[in-house]
């Protein structure tokens, strides 16, 4: 009999072995470590552009000649719309003012950056040349364009991160998967194992080998996603591009937290998130839905959010020629001017080291309409934070002088961030105040960078 001798190596030593022999291997793509990495472009980034575009675009919101209610991409499902007749519409596909350069060029201006584009919404209709289904936009049209491949290569270009949004339960167009109750009949007699093999599973696959690198994989609404059928999912993500991130709809914990749409926290959260947010109501194209957010209001939810530790992705609902509508790009572009001189205050900035200024739970135990407790949200200013520096930034004219929140470091020096203009410093006995100029320089949003010795707040 052959005596069993097990020698144990400690992990360290193996790893430096490893190292040192040039057979180190890149670390589990599901380790912290792992995560921390991948996450590291994300947390510099803070601000994003969604992209809603499918067939959808082109009844923009009418089906035979009625107004149908909700949002754009959701027209199939709203108005019962059988598949041979809702197929008709990728006849009409022609999206003639396509420009990808065009669309990278607005998130550039925008200060955006990365991109997320819904490579097949719950419609099931690609925006790519799939192998698996002919329900794209190459087989099913006449432009016969695989728009995620010239995205993609404008995005390569210009060194913008793209990441794909997949739809990968919902899938109106297939017999077997979920949603489409009117033409397949109800979800738990579906086979939707066969429908994840045959079609998501393997088109996740593609995205991830056809396109280059791949930013992040936004998957949505995880009906009938149980652990394993998630795992599978993050399986592929992982084998492929281990540096992929996954969002937080999948069904299982992906690398960062999705809030609801258009649900910005009340407070700072610890853990990597983003928010999904709309600039009118819908987030595929409607021809009726003109209300659109306005610049200050954007910038105000921009550095709301990041002054909680998230991220904003901001949605665009191209028209059906391929044209985004002008109202969000004036929007979007706006925006972007103030963040050309006060981006410093955004791109990589951590959240606020106090919170007061955020707003207060109801003290009289409140609640809102589903029952949550009320939050009273407060807007006059936001601060973000670098290491020695605060950067308060005012959404309306402040008291003068404003009164700095507690803190233990002295105060160095102040001055605005736009155009450097020195804030003066009035040390009283409650502590430092700003003595802000009137009016304020940009009634939009004003902000002012308070230097102060060390690198962290000490309260
Ligand atoms: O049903 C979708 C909707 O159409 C849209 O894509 C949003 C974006 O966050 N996600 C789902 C609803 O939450």
């Amino acid at each position: 009999m052959r005596s069993r001798i097990a020698i144990i190596v400690p992990a360290s030593v193996l790893a430096i072995g490893l190292a040192s022999s040039g057979w180190a291997q890149a670390p589990d793509p599901n380790s912290a470590e792992a995560k921390k990495a991948r996450l590291a472009w994300f947390h510099q980034a803070k601000y994003g552009l969604f992209i809603h575009w499918g067939v959808y675009a082109i009844p923009a919101g009418g089906w035979k000649g009625a107004r149908v209610p909700g949002i754009g991409e959701w027209i199939m499902f709203r108005a019962r719309i059988p598949v041979p007749e809702y197929e008709q519409l990728a006849k009409q596909w022609n999206p003639v003012k396509f420009d990808a350069e065009a669309w990278v060029q607005l998130a550039s201006d925008a200060g955006m950056k990365y991109i997320v584009i819904t490579s097949k919404h719950h419609d099931g209709f690609a925006l790519y040349d799939s192998k698996v289904s002919r329900w794209d936009a190459v087989d099913a049209t006449a432009s016969k364009r695989d728009i995620l491949k010239e995205l993609a290569a404008a995005c390569a270009k210009h060194g913008m991160p793209l990441g794909f949004y997949y739809s990968q339960a919902q899938d109106w167009h297939e017999p077997n998967g979920a949603g489409n109750t009117w033409d397949f009949g109800p979800d738990d007699k579906k086979d939707f194992d066969q429908y994840l093999r045959e079609k998501a599973e393997p088109q996740v696959r593609e995205l991830l080998t056809e396109y280059g690198p791949v930013a992040l994989v936004w998957f949505d609404t995880p009906r009938m996603m149980t652990p394993e059928r998630s795992r599978r999912f993050t399986d592929i993500v992982r084998t492929l591009q281990p540096k992929t991130l996954i969002d937080g709809r999948l069904g299982a914990a992906g690398d960062y937290v999705s809030t609801g749409d258009n649900v910005i926290p009340g407070e700072v959260q610890s853990t990597a998130w983003e928010v999904p947010a709309t600039l009118n109501h819908t987030w595929g194209y409607r021809k009726d839905d003109h209300d659109w957010k306005s610049p200050g209001d954007v910038t105000f939810k921009l550095v709301d959010i990041v002054s909680k530790g998230g991220n904003y992705l901001l949605n665009v609902g191209p028209m059906a020629d391929g044209v985004i509508p002008q109202p969000s790009q004036d929007t979007l572009r706006t925006v972007g001017r103030w963040l050309k001189l006060n981006g410093e205050a955004v791109y990589g900035a951590g959240p606020t080291p106090w919170g007061d200024e955020l707003g207060e739970s109801s003290s009289k135990g409140a609640r809102d309409l589903r029952g949550n407790p009320l939050f009273l949200s407060r807007n006059e200013w936001r601060v973000t934070t670098r290491p020695g520096k605060l950067y308060f930034t005012f959404f309306h004219e402040p008291r003068v002088p404003f009164e700095l929140p507690a803190m233990k470091n002295k105060v160095k020096r102040a001055y605005r961030l736009a155009d450097g203009h020195p804030i003066e410093l009035k040390v009283e006995a409650g502590g430092p105040r700003l003595l802000i100029d009137r009016p304020i320089h940009d009634p939009m949003a004003t902000v002012v960078v308070v230097e102060i010795e060390g690198d962290a707040v000490e309260r």
